[in-house]
């Protein structure tokens, strides 16, 4: 008789630990679900404080410093961007000013970052 009782007693304790068990996956697995969540929306959030928009102009060069990373162009209308101007730009890489020169006409992307605006790309047309 108290052996009986020592294996219900027993299958019951067994019982519990699955549950717990259990338990403890279910909350493993909400705890991961929200971090995911939380992952993917600051991912997201950080895309929207810095949005990078890009666009192409063209234009012709009036100057230009590789040592500075500058290159002056004096370029057409950029669509929906920059009316046609002559103005200053910094270029991301020196080494794409390196075969360029005053009177080359050029086609170039403009990479605009949070209101700084590089040139990414730039090509002798
Ligand atoms: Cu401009």
């Amino acid at each position: 008789m108290s052996s009986t009782m020592f294996a219900i007693s027993r299958k019951d304790s067994n019982r519990r630990k699955e549950a717990n068990e259990l338990r403890f996956y279910r909350r493993n697995l909400r705890a991961c679900s929200l971090l995911l969540l939380i992952f993917v929306f600051s991912c997201q959030s950080n895309r929207t404080s810095q949005p990078r928009n890009t666009h192409r102009g063209v234009g012709v060069v009036v100057r230009v410093e590789p040592q500075k990373k500058i290159i002056e162009l004096n370029h057409e209308e950029i669509p929906n961007y920059m009316p046609a101007m002559q103005m200053e730009y910094h270029v991301r890489d020196a080494t794409q000013l390196e075969s360029l020169k005053a009177g080359d006409k050029v086609e170039f992307t403009l990479e605009e970052n949070n209101g700084v605006e590089m040139i990414t790309a730039i090509k002798k047309l």
